[in-house]
């Protein structure tokens, strides 16, 4: 009768799922106090970014209240994260710095 009994087949390819390390966001906050030359020197510091990058993260930090200054590997951010709230911590301003997984 023309049919295809049994016929019927679907051509599938296999790929290996490859495992990709979770990322994390590191934010810079805002606040009414920090210097605005003391961000740009943490930008440059601690995320190596050249002068006029820093200023313009700095100054997008300042107007919208906050800004991601990198992505990176768990350990990584967590470094930086402790590395900049240790340095605002030691000049004594209240900046602050967070990570949220991606
Ligand atoms: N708002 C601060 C000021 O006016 C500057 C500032 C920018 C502070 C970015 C924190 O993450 C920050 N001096």
């Amino acid at each position: 009768d023309g049919g295809r009994d049994g016929e019927t087949s679907v051509v599938t390819k296999t790929r290996p799922k490859t495992q990709r390390p979770p990322m994390y966001k590191v934010l810079l906050l805002n606040d009414d106090y920090t210097p605005m030359e003391f961000v740009v020197h943490v930008l440059e510091r601690f995320f190596g970014m050249n002068h006029s990058h820093a200023f313009e993260i700095m100054l997008t930090v300042h107007k919208r209240g906050l800004a991601v200054v990198g992505v990176f590997s768990f350990e990584v951010a967590e470094t930086k994260v402790a590395q900049v709230m240790d340095f605002a911590r030691r000049h004594q301003h209240p900046l602050q710095c967070t990570m949220e997984k991606e």
